[in-house]
């Protein structure tokens, strides 16, 4: 066993820095967990099994002895490469890694890695919802938010997983069978110290591949499509950029072509989710799942049974013929203004608003210009956006105190779909963004039993 006897030091007591602290320490490794904070320890379930395994802990510093007596050092993969104690590993010569870098050393199966500034979630969830429908144990996780590490016990025959810039920096010879790219647009910037360094990252994980591997490469973004990869290239792009083998539109139809051969599927419309981005995202689970061995139809029939993820334009009910919809996720106006887009001519009542990030909102007032019927404004943000859309000549805008109240507004003014996409952060009313979606759900479905009585 390769671990056996290693001392091995964890930085930060986070999901995956747990699930890596149980996977190392039954792989007879001496693990010591170090934790910044105090306060993460308030998890006694998990650290007495730790304990019992032997798995050491401090708390509130990350000690030189920690750093020093490392064989092997696995980060949580938030922290900086300029963090001082990363700045102490370096000055120590000590390897550091990340639990997705820790998988593929050890995983005796094909993993399948999704990256890009959008998109990932619901690609990895697509994939894993079809390769499970089709028979396969294939679990989405990494970045979606389930350590990798986790799923090993579970005998997997696929690792589907999500990839973050940060968790490819901390994994130097990661490379996965089947690595998707879907897209690049500026973000992580800080981390990154710039646009160069976020590009060189997620340019890494294709520089890893090798013959006998696939890149799958969104050929309508510029930088993706420049990727320099050893492993073979198979294309994807809702234009008509997919000359041999890749995965493209016939009309509205979806469809791929391998080795020379051309499979045509059901319509992007036959789907449960929508929106042009998801047709981006559907075109790369297709080229995955036909790589890895899956057929047409069953591809085709899984596709079509697959739901959107909680949070992104995900439909929650129709009271009195009108639709709810949640996509709490969009957080900034570049996710609020695809959701709008979804909606092609149909004009939505739009529920916007929250933490302000202060960005520009020129092109999300255009947005607005085009698809929405009425704004109603929640939260911090509801006097700069007001005035934004006031100087762009919209005038149908609505500020309210609660989400509640932008609910009830919405259903009375009937003229579209109400849709929750808030182009801010939560913090200023909810927990985080999952909290703000499952709120307005309960409201929507409140007032959907009210209407109903069962
Ligand atoms: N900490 C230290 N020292 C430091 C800094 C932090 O000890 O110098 C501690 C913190 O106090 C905390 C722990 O380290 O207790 C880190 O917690 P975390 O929540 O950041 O880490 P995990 O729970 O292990 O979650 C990580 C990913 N987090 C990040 O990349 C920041 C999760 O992605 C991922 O889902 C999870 O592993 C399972 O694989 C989250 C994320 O925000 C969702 N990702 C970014 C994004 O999507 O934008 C990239
Ligand atoms: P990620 O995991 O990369 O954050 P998600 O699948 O969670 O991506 O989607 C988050 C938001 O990003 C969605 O609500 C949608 O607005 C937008 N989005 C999803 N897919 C794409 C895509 N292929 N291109 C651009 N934007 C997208």
């Amino acid at each position: 066993m390769f671990y056996t006897g290693k001392n091995v030091t964890i930085l930060g007591a986070g999901r995956s820095g747990l699930a890596t602290a149980l996977f190392l320490a039954e792989r007879g490794a001496q693990v010591t967990v170090s934790e910044l904070s105090t306060l993460a320890f308030d998890k006694d379930l998990v650290l007495a099994d730790l304990k019992a395994k032997g798995v050491k802990f401090e708390t509130g510093a990350h000690s030189d002895e920690a750093i020093s007596s490392a064989d092997l050092i696995v980060t949580s993969p938030g922290i900086k490469p300029e963090a001082e104690v990363m700045v102490r590993a370096r000055k120590h010569k000590k390897e550091v890694v990340c639990d997705i870098e820790i998988a593929y050393r050890e995983a005796q199966v094909p993993i399948i890695a999704i990256t890009g500034t959008n998109g990932k979630s619901t690609t990895c969830a697509l994939i894993s919802h079809i390769l499970t429908e089709a028979g396969y144990k294939a679990p989405a996780c990494g970045n979606i938010g389930v350590p990798i590490l986790a799923e090993f016990s579970k005998k997997p025959d696929f690792l589907v997983v999500e990839v973050s810039s940060y968790q490819i920096t901390y994994s130097p010879t990661f490379a996965p069978q089947v690595s998707i790219w879907l897209n690049l647009t500026p973000d992580h910037l800080d981390w990154h110290g710039g646009m160069n360094g976020y590009i060189d990252a997620k340019r890494q994980l294709f520089a890893n591949q090798k013959e006998g591997q696939f890149a799958v490469l969104n050929m309508d973004d510029p930088i993706v499509a420049d990727t320099k990869t050893k492993a073979t290239v198979f294309p994807f792009s809702v234009s008509s950029k997919v000359k041999k083998d890749g995965a493209f539109l016939t009309g509205d139809r979806l469809s791929y072509r391998l080795n020379g051969a051309k499979n045509q599927l059901c319509r992007f419309g036959d789907l449960k989710i929508i929106g042009q981005h998801n047709v981006e995202n559907v075109l790369a689970a297709i080229s995955a799942c036909a790589l890895v061995g899956l057929k047409a139809p069953e591809i085709e029939k899984h596709v079509k049974s697959f739901t959107a993820l909680e949070h992104r334009l995900e439909f929650v009910a129709v009271i009195d013929g009108v639709d709810y919809y949640n996509d709490s996720k969009a957080t900034n106006t570049a996710s609020a203004i695809k959701a709008l887009e979804a909606f092609g001519d149909e004009q939505v009542v739009l529920i916007a608003g929250g933490r302000d990030k202060g960005t520009d909102l020129g092109e999300f007032v255009d947005s607005i210009r085009k698809h929405v019927s009425n704004v109603i404004l929640i939260g911090e943000a509801k006097e700069r956006f007001e005035e934004a859309l006031k100087a762009g000549g919209f005038t149908n805008c609505h500020k309210v105190d609660s989400l509640d109240a932008a609910v009830e507004l919405g259903g009375r003014l009937r003229q579209g779909a109400v849709l929750l996409s808030p182009a801010c952060a939560s913090f200023d009313m909810f927990k985080d963004y999952e909290d703000r979606g499952r709120v307005f759900k309960d409201i929507v479905r409140t007032r959907l039993k009210i209407k109903a009585p069962s």
